[in-house]
């Protein structure tokens, strides 16, 4: 049922978007035909369906309605228009009240019925409607209609939010006085009671001292509502991926190449660095990190702090006072729920080695401090150069990772390899060997490491390294200069393909490109989109606008409240390569291309997701480019090439994908004319 309503959202979108046919056996799905339009500038490419954008263009950080549209947009429950608007000012219908509640409901298996003459089938609330009615939570009007598409008023909002707490076995006895409200006595009978207990639970507060119960509700009302409607019975965020959290995830460790939290899920934490502790102390403040936290969708700071530089932990730094900042900021990420990273910031002493006495009592004490804490993460050597080999900064691991283990056995540690942590392939030929939470840094400046790097990166996990990514920049390697959005959006899209964390240099006003406040704003706190940099407008805005989100699943082929947005693609520089069909996510990147026999070759990576309920048992992929191609080589999938399609199918052994499972390492070279890209 599901797919064929699927189906036919897609059909409608052919042409514009992708196109695919779904051969539906029982639990045996076969994709095929996908054609991916790929949008972004040089190296590759996004559409997207059904996403959800949690950056919309008409919902500014620091509206009064942010943050209620950020959490109803996180908890999966609101999204916006296809335009990438959320529309704040809009009504809220009775319709899409109905739909949002199915949602919070996690939307259970329901067939339509004609109940309600003026419910027809095939509309985005059909099956919400006939969901809500059966379970007690919606009546129509008294001529039997129920009014879909006429805009709630707030007490009838309130009755249906009433109801549906009810259901739940939620105490409703909390009573509000609305006798002090002066139309206290305009609340018509049906919603009194409701009115009462909506007062009284904090989640409707008044409108301008007044109850206002025949009054319309606009979206940034009922968003404000819904979320402190979704908080009253106890509702968490379904977003996974920026969402971790330690309360949630637990304690961290590795398996394989990829972090996992306690349950065994692959997670990613994605945060800011901050800049030097001993220069730029005020950003370690409680304000902040919750900032951060709920506004940014941040999961983890990371606390540079410099060993050599002046004002250096091991030079002329004080530092009782550098272990107090320290020692605040695991606090307040703590409090925060965050997770943290002490990052013994080596730079200009080049070797770890050379202050490595000063670093083992460091760790030391510092993991004795914190070995309650699962929160924390060990950064042993922010970045070894100057000719430091990896046997070097090896030899340094293997002093200080067994200091650390004797106070917390499990804490992720996380080792810089040479060359500003850019040979992670050296890791990889040699790793580390006897102890386990172990991840190799790599560090790139976007506008300096490009191709090259991110095969180097790819290449070290493919053959078997961790990789973490505690810093990165968006402009060149001095952390100055001009930034490169492209090549940011193509690592992020990397990253989150293989699920690698990522901090972002850096917290701080300084006046250079890669600091995320601006030079001229000299608050600690409370900043809106006006205080950031570029680089802190980027960075906001892909920590914010994840794509992909809670599966979208769903019932259908709505436009409004029922996530057809094309959210990204249009919504920023957050273009990114993913393509969702509802049931399946296709991402693919290009990560490198090079000139050879007078033509270009164009190296791609991909990733098949089985974003349904059910398992697959095999996969099939069309994709088309805007000229024709020549295969050079492919690995994990069968290929062929006709004219410009390159057909992919899966192997024995990448073909099953669990619901919600899904197959990476399938990539594959081909070469063209230049400027050959998917189309
Ligand atoms: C830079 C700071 C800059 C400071 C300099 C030297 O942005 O203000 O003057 O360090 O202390 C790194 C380092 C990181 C650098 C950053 C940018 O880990 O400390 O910060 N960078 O140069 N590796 C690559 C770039």
């Amino acid at each position: 049922m599901r797919y064929h309503q699927k189906y036919g959202l897609l059909k409608q979108q052919q042409g514009k978007f992708l196109w695919l046919n779904t051969n539906e056996k029982r639990y045996n799905m076969i994709i095929r035909d996908i054609v991916i339009l790929l949008i972004a500038a040089v190296l590759m490419v996004v559409t997207g369906m059904e996403v959800k954008a949690k950056s919309y263009q008409d919902v500014e950080y620091g509206s009064w309605f942010y943050s209620s549209v950020a959490d109803v947009s996180k908890k999966g429950i609101m999204t916006g228009y296809a335009d990438g608007n959320f529309g704040p000012m809009n009504y809220l219908t009775r319709g899409e009240l109905a739909t949002i509640i199915y949602r919070i409901h996690e939307k259970p298996e329901t067939i339509y019925r004609p109940e309600f003459p003026d419910v027809t089938d095939g509309k985005f609330y059909s099956v919400p409607v006939t969901w809500a009615h059966s379970y007690g939570v919606i009546t129509g009007y008294e001529d039997g209609n129920f009014g879909p598409e006429n805009n709630i008023s707030r007490e009838e909002l309130a009755t249906m939010l009433y109801r549906y707490a009810q259901k739940l076995g939620y105490d409703v006895s909390e009573a509000g006085d609305i006798s002090v409200f002066p139309d206290a006595g305009k609340v018509s009978k049906f919603a009194k009671n409701a009115m009462i207990w909506a007062n009284g639970a904090g989640i409707i507060t008044g409108d301008s001292g007044m109850l206002n119960p025949q009054g319309t509700v606009n979206r940034a009302v009922g968003a404000t509502m819904l979320s402190r409607f979704t908080n009253f019975i106890g509702m968490t965020n379904q977003n996974e991926g920026s969402q971790t959290t330690p309360s949630v995830s637990g304690g961290l460790s590795v398996q394989g190449t990829q972090l996992v939290d306690e349950k065994g899920d692959a997670v990613q934490l994605k945060g800011i660095s901050t800049h030097g502790l001993a220069w730029f102390p005020q950003y370690v403040n409680e304000d902040l990190f919750r900032e951060f936290r709920e506004n940014w969708d941040v999961n983890v700071i990371r606390l540079a702090m410099y060993t050599a530089e002046s004002g250096g932990y091991c030079t002329d730094g004080d530092k009782r006072k550098l272990k107090e900042l320290v020692r605040r900021g695991v606090e307040y990420a703590t409090n925060q729920d965050m997770y943290v990273i002490i990052d013994w910031h080596i730079l200009s002493d080049h070797n770890p080695n050379q202050y490595k006495a000063e670093s083992i009592r460091f760790f030391s004490e510092m993991s004795k401090e914190f070995s309650g804490h699962n929160n924390v993460l060990y950064e042993i050597c922010n970045e070894p150069n100057g000719g430091t080999t990896w046997g070097e900064v090896k030899s340094y691991a293997n002093e200080v990772i067994p200091v650390i283990r004797a106070n917390d056995p499990d804490a992720l540690i996380l080792v810089g390899t040479p060359n500003w942590s850019q040979y992670v392939n050296e890791a990889a030929a040699d790793p580390i060997t006897g102890y386990d939470n172990i991840m190799y840094t790599l560090h790139f400046y976007a506008a300096t490491h490009t191709d090259y790097l991110r095969e180097t990166m790819a290449a070290a996990i493919n053959a078997g390294a961790p990789i973490f990514v505690s810093e990165y920049g968006i402009c060149d390697a001095s952390g100055n200069g001009a930034i490169n959005e492209a090549q940011a959006n193509v690592w992020v899209d990397l990253m989150d393909q293989y699920e690698i964390s990522y901090v972002a240099w850096n917290l701080s006003n300084k006046n250079e490109s890669s600091s995320i406040i601006r030079s001229t704003v000299n608050k600690v706190s409370g900043f809106s989109e006006e205080d950031l940099s570029d680089s802190g407008r980027w960075l906001y805005h892909v920590l914010t606008g994840e794509r992909g989100g809670p599966s979208a699943g769903g019932n259908g082929n709505g436009t409004d409240d029922n996530n057809t947005g094309t959210g990204e693609g249009t919504n920023g520089p957050n273009g990114g390569s993913v393509t969702e069909s509802g049931e399946f996510e296709i991402r693919a990147v290009r990560i490198n291309q090079w000139e050879a026999e007078g033509r270009t070759f164009y190296q791609y990576m991909l990733t098949v997701k089985n974003t349904s309920t059910q398992p697959c048992q095999d996969w099939e992929v069309n994709i088309k480019f805007n000229g024709d191609i020549a295969l050079s080589s492919g690995w994990n999938g069968k290929y062929s090439v006709e004219g410009n399609i390159l057909h992919i199918s899966s192997m024995d052994y990448n073909g099953k994908l669990d619901a919600g499972g899904s197959t990476g390492d399938v990539g594959f070279i081909i070469s063209g004319a230049t400027g050959v890209e998917i189309q």
